[in-house]
């Protein structure tokens, strides 16, 4: 029986701001959840923003949710406490899939730290090394993009996205072909385009992208379709796709040939499988994304994306492209060949720095069982 919960918010520090079409990051407000039982903790993340501008959830209303919804069903007995069940004993909130995925996240960790198996092993996964890319923010300057390209492919990043938004777009691509015209390359828009730009993101389709990642609105499943028809760049589906139900949608539609998954964005880790599950059932490829997690949301991508469908690199990148200090013991690193291997210890498999953790601190909440 889980005896305690705590909630944490801790504040972190980018290395190096990020920009997208919905605005620019200095840094990462983190929700961090910590069950108790028996003695062992199971740590987890909720990824959503400091803002509600990727999408609707914020630190502060997963934070809410949490502490009124979900850890007094947890600790009053309504939630089993099962990891694999959370997901339907938890459907009784609607939405709040991020808060949802934090605390279903730290209940995996505790399970595979009791049990002593890592969590891939658990999610059925079975690579132990995965090739992966980076994503990179809008900057000042071309040229400055262009540096960055530069540092990271030598670091031996095996794709490159960039963030696009209007007046950041297909010349910057162009400009990219120029210098790099075989790198693997895709662009990333967050919703920023329209159907009535649909002729202008066909330009693209020269540039032999891997894919344009989320055009338009997070709603848009229709004309996300009418974009696939017109174009030969796949369409990859991001923010529209937060349940397996949207994602049936968008397959029957046709609007996307390609999906990235984020366990925080579709509920959780049984979500984020079942999503997986689907589209190989499909032959949709996918790939991992990122939410400019710290350690511990980052290596639960990683045990998730050893799954064997996610055949396209992801954005699971070192933990040095955004931290000067994680809080998981070692780091996650690039090793040669660009590829990030797969935990094997107990649970997300490293070790956390509690002193960093506390250091880090903002808030903090103790919930336990009466
Ligand atoms: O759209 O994939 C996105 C970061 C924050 C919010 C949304 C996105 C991103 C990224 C960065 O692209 C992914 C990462 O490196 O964590
Ligand atoms: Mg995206």
């Amino acid at each position: 029986m889980i005896d305690r919960v705590e909630l944490r918010t801790i504040h972190m520090k980018l290395v190096h701001p990020f920009e997208t079409s919905f605005g620019r990051q200095y840094t990462r407000d983190v929700l961090l959840v910590a069950v108790h039982e028996d003695g062992v903790q199971g740590w987890g993340e909720s990824v959503a923003g400091d803002d509600p501008f990727y999408s609707s959830e914020t630190t502060e209303t997963a934070w809410y949710v949490l502490k009124e919804f979900l850890i007094p069903a947890l600790l009053e007995g309504r939630i089993s406490g099962e990891a694999g069940s959370f997901y339907s004993e938890s459907a009784f909130v609607r939405g709040h899939n991020m808060a949802r995925a934090g605390l279903e996240a730290a209940l995996w960790d505790l399970k595979g730290r009791k049990e002593g198996v890592p969590l891939y092993k658990l999610f059925g996964g079975e690579r132990t090394h995965l090739p992966t890319g980076i994503s990179l923010g809008i900057e000042p300057r071309v040229e400055d993009l262009l540096a960055l390209i530069g540092k990271y492919k030598q670091e031996g990043y095996q794709r490159i996205k960039i963030k696009i938004k209007h007046g950041w777009d297909v010349d910057v691509v162009a400009r990219i072909r120029e210098e790099l015209p075989d790198v693997p390359l895709m662009v990333d828009a967050n919703c920023a385009y329209s159907i009535e730009d649909a002729d202008h993101l066909a330009r693209f389709d020269e540039h032999k992208l891997m894919m344009i990642e989320q055009p338009f609105s997070y709603e848009d499943i229709t004309d996300h379709a009418k974009l696939q028809r017109r174009i030969s760049t796949p369409v990859c589906l991001d923010e529209s796709i937060k349940s397996v139900g949207i994602l049936r949608a968008a397959i029957e539609l046709g609007s996307c040939r390609i999906v990235n998954i984020k366990q925080g964005r579709v509920g959780g880790p049984t979500a984020a499988i079942r999503v997986h599950d689907l589209c190989r059932d499909h032959g949709i490829p996918v790939w991992c994304g990122g939410m400019l997690e710290s350690g511990i949301g980052r290596l639960l991508n990683i045990h998730l994306a050893s799954l064997e469908n996610f055949t396209i690199p992801g954005d699971i990148s070192a933990s040095d492209r955004y931290w000067e200090e994680d809080i998981i013991d070692p780091p996650v690193v690039l090793e040669p060949g660009g590829r990030i291997s797969v935990p094997q210890g107990p649970g997300i498999g490293h070790e956390l720095k509690p002193r960093l953790i506390e250091k880090l601190t903002e808030a903090h909440e103790i919930f336990d069982r009466k």
